[in-house]
This record gives structure tokens, C-alpha cells and sequence, in this order.
């Protein structure tokens, strides 16, 4: 087994009770389908499949308060939390199969409490189009998967910033964001405000995508936790059309697997979010082919001919 990463436990979460569009539900298959555990096992990877975390169906309803579907968001999100802490406390790496990205507040929220409990320093990499920073006041959908980097940093409903025990689960200085192009209005001014670490396509067009995944990486040390929530709709919808908020000017092949493969070498990702794979959106499951194929560079495929 490939000494490099710790054993590994994926697990499904079949659910887009924080969505504006069906079917980011049957991601956790479509990952499945496209070989995900074979793949990571074939790199000598030790997998698990915990299999699925149960929760509350899609009662499809409109926003409540500013929310959709609070009371399923929060139960999904309890079921997503104590899974990943179980995984943690076992020792080994959580792998979430989203699922929308509302369920990254459980699975940071159960990091988040793992570092605390350990002393060990935490960094999130939030790889997105979207900066997931609406509140219930300046939401333009009601859809939680806009807000849950706002819940872990503490802005949002008790239910949900309360779900680690600690709130803030984690401040925006420990965040950096990737790939952003799409932020609402009144979601830019509180990013701002709260200082949020952002690459947006802009600057890495600008500088390209090695400088910027040098700086996201900065000052990680050996220490470090670092946390990867991959929302698939970072990648530009000619590639990845399988997903429930597609914005062009999204990250190219290439890019992709740079962003994987930088991560890899850093030595330091310890869990990971793969979130808003919609099947029924996709193209003959690419996208899930597709998030496979970063995740193996993510695991260490294309470093190969530097070891
Ligand atoms: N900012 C928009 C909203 O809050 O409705 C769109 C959010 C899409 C969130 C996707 C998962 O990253
Ligand atoms: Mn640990
Ligand atoms: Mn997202
Ligand atoms: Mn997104």
C-alpha cells in the first residue's frame, strides 16, 4: 500500500436538498460508476466504501426565512458530520461523494474539531466557481449550497454554524478560494469585508496557474491539515457538463490536473469534498469520469516521473 496517503474511507451523500436544480443526489453513484474506489486502489491506495449516509428526501419546497429546505440541510449535514468524525477518529482520510456543496459545512465542521482536538493547524482549499458566502438576508435563491463557507465561518443559522460545537468552525484566513467567476453582488461586499483569500479566473489568467496555486499553498507546514472541497463546477462546462450551476470560464484540462497535481506534491491533503456531480445533467457520465481522473493526479498519478 502507498505509504503516502493514510488509509482512505469514502463515503456517499446522496442529496441536493441545498440546490436549485435536481439530481446532484445521484452523484455519489455516477462517482462510483466511474471507478473511483478502483482507481484510487490501483494506485496502491487502502479505500474503504463506507457506503451512504441516510437523511430526509427533497420535499422540493421554496425558501422558508431565506432558506430552502433548512430542516433537511440540517439533518444531512448532522449524518455528514458524525461520519467524517468516525472516519478521523479511525485514522483514516474522508473522501465525501456529494451530493450538493451545503454538505462540506459537516465534513469542515468534523475537520475543523478533529485539528482542534489534535493541535494541528487546518487549511481549507476551496476549488469553486462560486465564493458559497450568501447569507439568508442577500441569498438571491434561498439555496444553501451558496452559503456553507459563510456557516463554517460562523454567519448562518445556529443549526448549522453550531454543528462542530465550536463557532466558528474556522476563520476565512485559514480559506483559500480557486477558480472563482460567479459571486452576487452583495455576496463580494461580505467576502471582502471578512477577507477572504480569493484566485479568481481573472488573476490566474493573469499570472497563470502554477503562481497561483504556489500562493494558495503558502505557508502550509508539516503539521497541516489540508482540507480539498472540490466543487466540480470549478471546471468549464465544455469539459464538465454535469452539474447544476455550470458558468463558462471555468479551468481547462490542463489547468485541472496542475491544481491536482500541485496539491500532491504538497504531501499534505489529508480529506476531501467531491460535490455537484448531476448526473442528470452530464453527458454520458463524463463529469464523474472526469472528477476520477483529477482525483488520481490528487493521489499522486501524474507525479510519477518525479519520484
Ligand atoms: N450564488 C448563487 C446562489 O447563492 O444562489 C449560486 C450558488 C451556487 C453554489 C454552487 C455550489 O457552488
Ligand atoms: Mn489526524
Ligand atoms: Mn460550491
Ligand atoms: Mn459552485
Amino acid at each position: 500500500m502507498d505509504q503516502r496517503y493514510p488509509p482512505v474511507s469514502m463515503f456517499g451523500v446522496p442529496t441536493d436538498v441545498g440546490a436549485g436544480t435536481r439530481g446532484a443526489s445521484m452523484g455519489p453513484e455516477a462517482l462510483r460508476v466511474a471507478g473511483l474506489g478502483e482507481a484510487l486502489r490501483a494506485r496502491g491506495v487502502d479505500i474503504a466504501d463506507a457506503g451512504d449516509v441516510p437523511g430526509p428526501k427533497n420535499p422540493w419546497l421554496g425558501p422558508v426565512d431565506g432558506y430552502r429546505h433548512l430542516d433537511q440541510v440540517v439533518a444531512w449535514n448532522q449524518g455528514v458530520f458524525e461520519t467524517t468524525q468516525a472516519i478521523l477518529r479511525d485514522g483514516r482520510m474522508p473522501v465525501m461523494l456529494g451530493g450538493d456543496h451545503c454538505l462540506a459545512i459537516g465534513s469542515i465542521a468534523a475537520v475543523a474539531a478533529h485539528c482542534r482536538r489534535e493541535g494541528r493547524s487546518l487549511r481549507v482549499l476551496w476549488l469553486d466557481a462560486h465564493t458559497d458566502f450568501n447569507t439568508s438576508t442577500i441569498t438571491p435563491s434561498g439555496n444553501v449550497h451558496g452559503m456553507p463557507v459563510a456557516c463554517l465561518c460562523g454567519i448562518g443559522p445556529d443549526a448549522l454554524t453550531r454543528i462542530g460545537g465550536h463557532v466558528p468552525a474556522i476563520v476565512p484566513s485559514q480559506v483559500r478560494q480557486l477558480g472563482i467567476r460567479s459571486v452576487d453582488q452583495d455576496e463580494k461586499r461580505l467576502v471582502k469585508e471578512h477577507r477572504l483569500d480569493i484566485y479568481d479566473m481573472r488573476y490566474i489568467d493573469e499570472v497563470g496557474m502554477k503562481r497561483a496555486m504556489e500562493q494558495a499553498l503558502q505557508g502550509l507546514d508539516r503539521d497541516t491539515h489540508l482540507h480539498v472541497s472540490f466543487d466540480v463546477d470549478i471546471l468549464d462546462p465544455t469539459i464538465a457538463p454535469g452539474t447544476g450551476t455550470p458558468i463558462p470560464g471555468g479551468v481547462n484540462y490542463r489547468e485541472a490536473q496542475l491544481i491536482m497535481e500541485m496539491i500532491a506534491d504538497s504531501g499534505r491533503l489529508r480529506s476531501l469534498d467531491i460535490v455537484e456531480v448531476n448526473p442528470a445533467l452530464d453527458n454520458r457520465n463524463a463529469t464523474a469520469e472526469l472528477a476520477v481522473d483529477l482525483v488520481e493526479s490528487l493521489f499522486g498519478k501524474s507525479t510519477l516521473m518525479r519520484d
